[in-house]
């Protein structure tokens, strides 16, 4: 995920505008529809501690709209779009694993976040002091979020690990690959 075209271009600033622009407007719509998977998790979450991880999560949502809402003030974005089908696909997705029980559900959860910890965390290490992305770079790498993964990654070792855990985790990584292989393949 780290090598993908998206990630090494916003490290080395080299991402075309229009490609950043379709991120954040896609991007956005994600993070909407993924409230409602926090949320539907939340429900099945099987003690109070998992249900403290989902609610810091929660809470997170709001400034990280924010930021999206100011990015795209700032580029003169519309958000009120109808999302790509693959981003829908996705989100549908995300819904459906978190009515499949806690175990699926905490591990697609999981994996989710590590899978932006890890590309913002590179995109950080590489990246000029100047970046453009340095919100997006301090919103996924910081070290509160590090916290947050752990804590999720805690909650995923707890459950005996299933074949359908694994299928889960497997399925979040080729949707992550495809958003960004989608956001990269716009008409210019
Ligand atoms: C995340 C995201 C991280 N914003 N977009 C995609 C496609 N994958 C993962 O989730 P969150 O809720 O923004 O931390």
């Amino acid at each position: 995920m780290v090598g993908h075209p998206f990630v090494v271009r916003a490290a080395d600033g080299s991402l075309p505008r229009a490609t950043f622009d379709r991120w954040v407007v896609e991007d956005h719509a994600f993070v909407v529809a993924f409230r409602g998977f926090l949320e539907a998790l939340s429900e099945v979450a099987p003690d109070q501690r998992a249900r403290d991880v989902l609610d810091g999560g929660l809470a997170a949502l709001t400034p990280e709209l924010e930021m999206f809402e100011r990015e795209a003030r700032r580029r003169g974005l519309e958000l009120d779009v109808d999302p790509a089908p693959l981003n829908q696909d996705y989100s549908a997705y995300l819904l459906a694993a978190a009515r499949g029980g806690w175990a699926v559900g905490i591990t697609v959860l999981f994996g989710v976040e590590k899978a932006y910890y890890d590309a913002w965390a590179s995109v950080r290490d590489a990246a000029s002091p100047g970046t453009p992305y340095a919100e997006f770079i301090r919103n996924w790498s910081s070290p509160e979020f590090a916290v947050y993964v752990d804590q999720l990654a805690g909650l995923v070792d707890r459950e005996p690990l299933t074949e359908e855990m694994r299928q889960a985790f497997d399925r979040v990584v080729r949707f992550e690959l495809a958003f960004w292989d989608l956001v990269c393949a716009h008409p210019e």
